[in-house]
């Protein structure tokens, strides 16, 4: 295990998440929302807490230590982590309903922008040191009538061999296991990298305090997080598991989906090879 020192606390990755996320707002722009839809919205929420406090008699008590908690999720920079983890997954599936072409699923805490371009032959940026075992993914980018996408980009990031994410712990290089990979003339790729190991909340912070308080259990199956864009094209934002992956069918986000599951092949070098085909939409 690693040192005192190293060890990277639900503050650190929190408190990045939030940093990271409110970047990424600036970028975008806020959301121009009607008052009737916030009023829409907001009233459907507050009934199912109201519903939930009548029908659980939640006490005096119960109501001032969620309080308390919600003060510290915002304290700790936790809510893009509570959120993504309990939430996205809903937001995806109805963006999902009018999506083609390969599946999407929740982009979660994690995604950094900007990171190394990278050839369509590459090697992710990782430590002399970096544990795990050797992964070899490959595939092609397609459009959805099956034409090959060249220069598409594979933006992808991942958890190290002991599920940490580089920018939100530490001891991690910052652009650790993370590139924007461009395909070939033939829309293909193949990626270098290691295989990813599943990701525990950190149980330090609020959002684990609550998973322990209720008795669930803080995992996610190990994954490898990807956007892929190509000009024209609608983005998919998506996540691969491994089949046969621990916690693969009671993933705390919810984020997984049978199509998204790779089938890696290991030879007898020990290399893990896998593979996988987008198809995107026209935008
Ligand atoms: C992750 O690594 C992740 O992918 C999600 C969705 C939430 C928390 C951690
Ligand atoms: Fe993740």
């Amino acid at each position: 295990m690693s040192t005192i020192q190293d060890s990277p606390t639900a503050a650190d990755s929190g408190a990045s998440a939030s940093k990271s996320f409110k970047a990424s707002l600036a970028e975008r722009g806020a959301a121009a929302i009607s008052a009737e839809r916030v009023a829409a919205v907001v009233t459907a929420v507050l009934r199912g807490i109201h519903e939930a406090v009548s029908e659980y008699q939640v006490t005096y008590p119960e109501y001032q230590a969620a309080k308390a908690w919600m003060i510290e999720v915002g304290e700790t920079g936790e809510w893009p982590l509570f959120l993504d983890v309990f939430v996205e997954h809903v937001v995806e599936e109805v963006a999902s309903r009018t999506q083609h072409g390969t599946k999407g699923t929740i982009e979660g805490p994690y995604y950094l922008p900007a990171q190394a371009r990278l050839g369509a032959r590459a090697s992710l940026p990782r430590r002399p040191s970096e544990k795990g075992t050797p992964l070899i993914f490959t595939g092609q980018v397609r459009d959805i009538d099956g034409t090959p996408l060249a220069g598409a980009e594979v933006d992808t990031w991942q958890a190290d061999a002991d599920g940490y994410y580089s920018g939100f712990a530490p001891h991690v290089p910052e652009g650790n296991l993370r590139g924007v990979v461009v395909t070939g003339q033939d829309g293909r790729f193949e990626i270098d990298t290691i295989q990813p190991a599943p990701y525990q909340i950190p149980h330090d912070g609020p959002t684990g305090k609550l998973i322990e308080a209720a008795g669930w259990h803080p995992w996610r199956p190990a994954h490898l997080h990807l956007m892929i864009r190509a000009k024209r094209h609608r983005t998919i934002t998506t996540q691969l598991y491994f089949t046969d992956g621990e916690w693969l069918d009671s993933d705390i986000a919810q984020a997984t989906k049978p199509e998204l599951i790779l089938n890696p092949k290991t030879d007898s070098d020990s290399v893990a090879r896998a593979e996988y085909d987008f198809q995107l939409e026209p935008a």
